[in-house]
């Protein structure tokens, strides 16, 4: 009722300004017709403000978050674009527009014009761990790459000796379309380290690859600047270690991370920010400088230590967000959010970022609640749509393995 009333005040305004505009060219009558119409179209102008306020809360644009209403999603468009998928991972859009992502099995596929080729572009053999979490994860495009064809992603593989490698390679397009692998860029493994891999693979804006690497179970090594597990590993898309990183000769960023899987850089600012899962509650989500110690294993949630970070924000003693993907928002309604999807939280969780304050979270929001279950992949499109990724038949959520969708979600 409230919105056919809504509606019919829209109407008369509509009616009322074109009458206005009519009565602009019929001189003689429009002085006193005009001062009435205004009165009128003020009276209505306001009365529409109130029925927007109270019934459409959510199109209230939300730069700083503090107005925004838990509609939200109502009023966002959920689109599935592809289903019966195995644990879409990693997510990147190429320069022609096709989308390129992970499944967890080894294969990457290709979204072109709207529909899943059935081919994958490349299936590269990779080792489903004892632990459920092993395989392909992170996928990262060059930002050259119409020029120079090259693909990143990380993924584990095991050795005929047994060991499991944790891996970062590089890989290229051919001129058919399809791609091939081309060289190890980095790699480590831990005696049965085989749980905790990270797997998230980035460009940033100065142009450098990143990659997280969780502790493979093993948490001492977090603080130890000799092993690539447990950090936050920067190179050069060549493969070769950058002059200005934080320990010289090393492709460590920071340390002291347990199993770090999502990292975004805030539009503007470019600072970094990455999330990652804690031991039991307390996932983190950190704003990450160069060459700082995170506390893993000794220091978790509020503890402290001296030359030790604590998080931007945990989740606290009684909440599991289980974090995977992260990004921030650089363009349309949720511009400048930073979110991060939650397997066993089964949320898109939106933080608020200070735009000014370095590290500083305003405000945490839960969407999707419970809606698709377990979520995993997430990356911003090109035209700032956001994807999406289920992961419920990871083998720790409910469902058989093959049936997980890839969502657009678009605002109006
Ligand atoms: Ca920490």
């Amino acid at each position: 009722m409230y919105g056919v009333l809504c509606n019919f005040v829209r109407e008369l305004i509509s009616w009322d300004v074109k009458s206005v505009h009519k009565m602009k060219n019929e001189r003689g009558l429009c002085q006193k017709r005009s001062w009435l119409s205004t009165v009128i179209v003020g009276f209505l102008t306001l009365t529409i403000f109130s029925c927007s306020e109270s019934n459409h809360r959510e199109k209230i644009v939300p730069r700083d978050g503090s107005n925004l209403s838990l509609n939200l999603m109502e009023s966002a468009s959920i689109e599935l674009i592809s289903e019966d998928l195995f644990v879409p991972w990693g997510i990147d859009f190429s320069p022609d527009g096709r989308v390129f992502f992970t499944e967890r099995p080894g294969r990457i596929r290709i979204i072109q014009n709207g529909h899943l080729l059935s081919k994958p572009w490349l299936t590269l053999r990779v080792s489903q761990t004892s632990d459920p979490s092993g395989g392909l994860f992170g996928l990262a495009l060059h930002p050259l790459f119409a020029e120079n064809h090259f693909a990143y992603v990380a993924y584990t593989q095991k050795l005929p000796n047994g060991k499991v490698m944790n891996r970062l390679a590089r890989l290229r397009e051919q001129p058919d379309g399809t791609g091939i692998f081309d060289s190890v860029l980095l790699e480590h493994s831990l005696p049965n380290g085989e749980s905790h891999y990270g797997g998230c693979v980035k460009f940033g804006p100065d142009g450098k690859l990143y990659w997280t690497t969780g502790d493979l179970g093993h948490p001492d090594v977090s603080q130890d600047l000799s092993h690539l597990a447990g950090k936050i590993l920067r190179l050069n898309p060549d493969g070769t270690i950058p002059d200005d990183n934080p320990f010289p000769g090393s492709p460590i960023y920071s340390y002291g991370h347990r199993n770090p899987q999502g990292l975004a850089w805030q539009p503007r600012t470019e600072h970094l920010y990455s999330i990652e899962h804690g031991p039991a509650y307390r996932d983190e989500l950190n704003y990450i400088q160069a060459g700082e110690n995170y506390g893993w294993p000794e220091i978790v949630g509020d503890n402290s230590l001296s030359e030790m970070r604590t998080p931007a924000l945990h989740s606290g003693d009684n909440e599991t967000w289980a974090p995977a993907g992260a990004i921030i928002v650089t363009q349309g309604y949720l511009r400048d959010s930073m979110l991060f999807t939650g397997l066993k939280g089964m949320t898109l969780y939106r933080a608020i970022l200070s735009p000014t304050v370095p590290g500083k979270v305003i405000d945490l929001k839960r969407l999707l609640v419970n809606k698709y279950g377990r979520l995993r992949a997430l990356a911003e499109g090109p035209d700032g749509s956001i994807y999406l990724g289920t992961s419920n038949g990871d083998g720790i959520g409910s469902e058989e393995p093959g049936r997980e969708k890839l969502f657009r979600i678009s605002f109006p």
